[in-house]
């Protein structure tokens, strides 16, 4: 099981990765490069904040739901500033569609049932984070569980299959690989080896599968509930992101971040 390079998103290519067929889809200038140059400038110029678990390390435009669960005062700030993020960040891209909103639109085209962004209690939740990596960061071992965080009778908890999409804005000359495994641990499993960190040290995993080196432009989708890292780069390193959830072949896809 490898990943598959092609030209344009497919649905395919889509079902593929849902089974576990294929580790990753990745679309070489997804995003035309001098563009996404320019936007990443443009975007490093303005202040970020870090995520809640990994202060100093990744740094992000808007506020991700993994991180509701840290503190009350950021899961009050997720959903009132959802729609103001979402706006700020396609204004970075303006004139241009964001990188994000292409892939909306694709996954509303390709999709049968269509595409949507994800509602939490009739909520709109925030999608489009961009993720600024510091260099010489290594973005441990770990999976985006949306299941993991929400209550049982949360609509959430219907999503089987979540995705991770990034469209990578700047990447560092040497460094910054994703690093994919063919499989994720189960909740126990990975409270015992994260030791209470976000992910889990290397030493407790085999090798993984196999290691993604992005050009700049590129789109690569995967399957979040497998472990994946980043190794560290010589430079800052920027994506925009989100998840995408599947919950059965009728029913429309639904993204966030
Ligand atoms: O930036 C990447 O290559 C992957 C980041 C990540 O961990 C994710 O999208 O879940
Ligand atoms: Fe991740």
């Amino acid at each position: 099981m490898n990943y598959i390079q092609q030209e344009k998103l497919d649905l395919e290519s889509l079902k593929k990765l849902i089974r576990g067929e294929i580790l990753a889809i990745w679309v070489p200038n997804y995003f035309p490069i001098n563009k996404a140059k320019n936007c990443a400038d443009t975007i490093l110029q303005d202040e970020y904040e870090f995520y809640a678990y990994a202060p100093g390390e990744v740094g992000r435009y808007g506020l991700s739901f993994s991180e509701t669960q840290s503190s009350e005062k950021i899961a009050s700030q997720y959903f009132t500033s959802a729609k103001p993020s979402i706006d700020r960040i396609r204004q970075y891209f303006t004139p241009s569609l964001s990188p994000i909103d292409i892939l909306r639109l694709e996954l509303d085209e390709i999709w049968p049932s269509g595409a949507n962004i994800e509602r939490y209690n009739k909520q709109l939740m925030f999608v489009g984070l961009c993720r600024v990596i510091e260099p010489e960061t290594y973005v441990l071992p770990h999976q985006d569980m949306v299941t993991w965080n929400v209550s049982n009778e949360s609509s959430l908890r219907s999503i089987k299959t979540q995705l991770a999409a990034n469209i990578y804005l700047q990447v560092p000359e040497n460094g910054g690989d994703l690093e994919l495994w063919s499989f994720g641990l189960d909740y126990g499993s990975y409270q015992e080896k994260s030791d209470g960190l976000y992910g889990i040290n290397h030493c407790h995993l085999p090798e993984p599968s196999t290691s993604l080196k992005a050009f700049t432009g590129d789109l690569i989708l995967f399957n979040s509930q497998n472990l994946h890292s980043i190794r560290p780069g010589n430079t800052h390193r920027l994506t925009a992101s989100c998840f995408i959830g599947y919950r059965n072949d009728n029913l429309p896809l639904t993204y966030w971040s």
